[in-house]
């Protein structure tokens, strides 16, 4: 039996919605395959586990139907309704819905109109004016498309890191528990933390590099071996991945570590700077070059810090940062920043409850804060002009509010909540709700929700407009993007950071996968506009909270420290750089 992870299985169980989707099928079968989908992404067991003690109902959204369904996946590489909906369109109609803007109604328009089975076969439609004649589609729904094919080719291939690093770490775990290796690395793009993932490549070190390669090959998660040599295996997991493990001997992993975790650009800028010191660096080592011009005497390479030494670099830059932005030079001054780290959060501000459209209660999410060792925690569900996703009436806070009042008096030591929401910024920037309810929060975020289509200036406006509203204190999720599905809105981030300096308003990093979102050069520059960040989960469920991870990693490549962070501030601190606390609001 071949190994699927939950990553695998969640993709498998979306498709067959997708396809059930495009079909037309009832919303009640397709929506049960998406939210099992998103409970098995974030559940904290791998469910080959699960299925072999028959405890896959154990979780939420799956049932006995389901519960079999993922069995015969794990056993058979596929499941019954799934080859049924397959069979129904060519696959490339799912990738046409996936394309932004489009979505399963229209992709199965262009399917029964067009023939359209392919992004490929969308782009020719678009430029031959074939779209444009269908009914219901004018010119701007046209060009909206092409925008959103854009933006689904430049993603293609690429998976996120979230999705990619836990099958990587178990993979460098099996790897060092075989014996056969001494240490196992991820490496590459995974390593810098990167949001998305084209390849997983893995470092190990062995002094049998022969039966290192085998244990490669025989791998639990390897579905195919695409090649393996004495230095390199190239795999592919039955989740569709590619996993490069390369094998060096002991005293070249540093070396090697440093070489394929790159960037290209910052590999690039060592290699000249030891070149203008008569060294040469590689995968093998730091070595000086002979009078001929051949490598001469090795000086480093067993490990990172010594061959940055040897290229005179007093610091080792984090991986997230080697982009060769300033990280070099810094490291050489001695003088790179103290980067944030998941040890300095104490909190989450972004959680919603069931009480709107998120899988876990209050209590739930509490106790999750309680076992990340977080002092606080504030709730946010969605405010009333959201009323499609259950957005909170004042009646819905009150009850809330109560709920919330009653856990921080329970005498348990469990993390103190606070009374936060996820307002819907609307036209000209107004938002939901009469100020003296605003007022009633501990804190508000407030969120871009709609106007996908707006130009730069009116969406830029309309921030700009929430940010003047004193009770405003967080803006949410700020570009809106969705990766790999929706390109960020079209903001003037220049002016947005400085109006955000100019009112004390804090940028959210939003953790969640898809999103991480504002993204690593946003951060950089709010940083440097002295703008405060809150990095928050936008959990809607509680086990979503792990997902904080991502968010230090990204905040990490965006140069932020913890001094810059609102979730690394004791609770008093928090208070005081909440807007309303310094208006006396
Ligand atoms: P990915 O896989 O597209 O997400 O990005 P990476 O950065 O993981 O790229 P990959 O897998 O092609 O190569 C892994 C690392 O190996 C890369 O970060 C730096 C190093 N590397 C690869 N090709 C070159 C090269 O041509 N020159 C240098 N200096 N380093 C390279
Ligand atoms: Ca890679
Ligand atoms: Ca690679
Ligand atoms: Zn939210």
């Amino acid at each position: 039996m071949s190994e699927f992870d939950n990553a695998a299985i969640a993709r498998h169980l979306e498709l067959t919605a997708d396809l059930l989707e495009v079909a037309g099928a009832d919303k009640y079968r397709f929506l049960s395959y998406r939210k099992a989908a998103n409970s098995i992404r974030a559940w904290p067991e791998q469910l080959t586990a699960l299925a072999d003690d028959g405890r896959l109902t154990d979780i939420p959204g799956v049932g006995a139907k389901l519960s079999a369904s993922i069995t015969e996946l794990l056993h058979h590489g596929t499941f019954p309704e799934l080859e049924s909906a397959k069979s129904a369109f060519p696959p490339g109609v799912v990738e046409v819905m996936q394309v932004p803007g489009v979505g399963p109604k229209r992709a199965r328009q262009f399917f029964d109109s067009l023939g359209v089975d392919s992004p490929h076969a969308l782009g020719e439609a678009i430029e031959s004016g074939r779209l444009v004649t269908l009914g219901g589609m004018g010119a701007k729904t046209v060009e909206n498309i092409r925008r959103g094919l854009e933006s689904y080719l430049r993603h293609q291939g690429r998976m996120l890191l979230a999705d990619a690093l836990p099958l990587a770490e178990r993979i460098a775990g099996e790897l060092v528990e075989g014996g056969t290796v001494e240490h196992a690395v991820p490496a590459g793009s995974l390593r810098r933390m990167q949001e998305t993932i084209g390849d997983v490549d893995i470092v190990a070190s062995s002094h049998d590099p022969s039966a290192a390669m085998a244990a490669a090959r025989g791998l639990a998660e390897v579905d195919r071996v695409i090649a393996s040599g004495d230095t390199k295996t190239s795999v592919l997991t039955s989740g569709g991945i590619q996993v490069d493990v390369r094998v060096v001997e002991p005293e070249q992993f540093g070396a090697a570590l440093q070489y394929f975790t790159g960037s290209k650009e910052h590999n690039i800028h060592l290699r000249e700077r030891a070149k203008k010191r008569g060294l040469k660096v590689n995968e093998y080592g730091v070595f000086r070059i002979a009078e001929d011009g051949a490598d001469g005497e090795r000086i480093a390479g067993a490990s990172e810090d010594d061959v940055y030494a040897a290229l005179g670099i007093g610091q080792v830059p984090p991986p997230e940062i080697r982009h060769d932005t300033g990280e070099i030079e810094a490291a050489e001054e001695g003088a790179l920043p103290r980067l944030l780290e998941r040890a300095d959060i104490r909190g989450d501000f972004h959680a919603h409850t069931t009480s709107t459209d998120a899988h876990s209660s209050l209590a739930e999410n509490r106790a999750m804060a309680a076992e990340l060792g977080y002092e606080y925690l504030g709730v946010s569900d969605h405010a009333y002009d959201l009323r499609m996703v259950g957005g909170l009436s004042v009646a819905e806070l009150e009850e809330q509010w109560a709920e919330v009042d009653a856990l921080n008096a329970d005498g348990s030591g469990a993390p103190y909540i606070l009374k936060g929401i996820e307002l819907n910024i609307g036209a000209d920037g107004r938002v939901d709700y009469e100020p003296e309810v605003l007022a009633r929060f501990d804190y508000c975020i407030a969120s871009l929700h709609s106007g996908w289509n707006e130009g730069a200036e009116e969406v830029t406006a309309r921030l700009l407009a929430a940010m003047d509203n004193p009770y405003v204190d967080i803006i949410g999720h700020p570009t809106g993007r969705i990766l790999g599905r929706r390109d960020p809105l079209p903001l003037d981030i220049e002016r947005v950071l400085a109006k955000a300096a100019e009112t004390g308003t804090i940028m959210e990093l939003n953790a969640y996968p898809d999103r991480l979102d504002l993204r690593d050069v946003h951060l950089r520059m709010a940083v440097e506009h002295g703008v405060k960040i809150a990095i928050s989960t936008d959990a809607h469920r509680a086990e979503h909270m792990h997902y904080m991870r991502y968010g230090v990693a990204t905040a990490r490549r965006g140069w932020v420290g913890p001094e810059s962070c609102l979730n690394a501030q004791p609770l008093d601190t928090v208070r005081a750089w909440l807007r309303r606390s310094r208006q006396g609001g």
